[in-house]
């Protein structure tokens, strides 16, 4: 079965929004299948972000995802990565439709809640990232 890595920023978990977030997704019926809560290194945030490396808001980038803990997911089901995209709206918060995590709850900017796997075989190296232990 599809599986995908989600991380709960820390602007959700601050904002105390991880209740309602894994609540989506389990209305949804998808299954939880790993979740771990910690704080990310910052040597873990550049590699994950390693492909906006060369963008103006990087540094910022960085020093959000390290502000605080955050929470790690892996959810499985059929179609679970384009579904949780879906999910989760447009990068932009303000772009991101209503009745989507980033459309109800993002803020402008960097802070937009969440991040979801965007295809395979990102999900495949995402999940090895955070949850080493599985594989
Ligand atoms: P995604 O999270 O929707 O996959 P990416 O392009 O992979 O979008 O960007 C990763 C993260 O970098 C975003 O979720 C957001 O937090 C941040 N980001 C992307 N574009 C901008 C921007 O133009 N300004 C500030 N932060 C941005
Ligand atoms: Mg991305």
């Amino acid at each position: 079965m599809e599986k995908t890595l989600v991380i709960i920023k820390p602007d959700g978990v601050k904002r105390r929004l991880v209740g309602k977030i894994l609540g989506r997704f389990e209305n949804k019926n998808l299954t939880i299948v790993a979740m771990r809560y910690g704080m990310m290194t910052e040597e873990i945030a550049k590699i994950h972000y390693a492909h906006l490396s060369s963008r103006h808001f990087f540094k910022e980038l960085v020093d959000y995802m390290i502000s605080g803990p955050v929470v790690y997911l892996v959810l499985e089901g059929e179609e679970v990565i384009d579904i949780v995209r879906r999910m989760t709206g447009a990068t932009k918060s303000h772009e991101a439709l209503p009745g989507t995590i980033r459309g109800d709850y993002g803020l402008p900017g960097t802070q937009n809640v969440i991040h979801a796997s965007d295809s395979k075989d990102t999900a495949v190296i995402e999940i090895a990232r955070f949850f080493p232990e599985n594989e």
